[in-house]
Order: C-alpha cells, then structure tokens, then sequence
C-alpha cells in the first residue's frame, strides 16, 4: 500500500489580493476658467454636467476633490491626459493621483 508521509513545513495560504486602486485628484488654482473644468471632468472622466460641477466647486472651496478611482495605469493616463489638455490651453489646471488607503 502506499503511503502518504506528511513533510513539516510552511502552509502557504493562496493569497488572492486585489491590486490596489489610485485616486486621481482635482487640485484647485486661480486662473482656470471653472467652465473648462467641467469641461475636463466631463471629457476625460466621462462624469455628466451635475457631477463634474459637484466635484469642480468642491475643489473650488476645498483646495482639492477625488475625481474617481482606477487601477493604477489608467489613473495616471486620465491625469496627464486632463493636465495635459490644460496645458495645451494654457490653464495650469493639475490633475494628480495617489493609491487608495
Ligand atoms: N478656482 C478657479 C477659478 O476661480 C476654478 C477652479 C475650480 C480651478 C476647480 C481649478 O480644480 C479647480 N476660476
């Protein structure tokens, strides 16, 4: 018969973790027209008038507003891809991303 011999050792438990998720922040400035934020938030983050207003106003007043989340690549391509569409107008509208708690 054969035998089944038990080896001491490491239990490894089958680790299933999600890979973490980036916020991409709204940061508020001076000199970018409030309508061409919405106009970003809209383009970039497909969010409709009343959210991209929502989140416009509250960097507005607060200095800074979490526009969405997403994995890592596509938080940072829809932050440069909004910074960048700033930029091309002339704003120094920024657009920056930090991993989720
Ligand atoms: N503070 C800008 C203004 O008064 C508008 C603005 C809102 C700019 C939100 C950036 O993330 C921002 N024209």
């Amino acid at each position: 018969m054969p035998q089944t011999t038990t080896v001491p050792g490491t239990v490894t438990k089958p680790k299933v973790e999600r890979p973490r998720r980036y916020k991409v922040i709204l940061l508020n400035d001076d000199y970018t027209p409030r309508e061409f934020v919405v106009l970003v938030l809209r383009a970039v983050f497909r969010l409709n008038d009343d959210q991209a207003q929502v989140v416009m106003v509250t960097a507005h007043q607060k200095g800074a507003c979490v526009v969405a989340v997403f994995p890592k690549d596509v938080a940072e391509t829809k932050a440069s891809e909004a910074t960048d569409l700033a930029k091309a107008e002339g704003y120094p509208l920024l657009f920056s991303t930090e991993p989720e708690d």
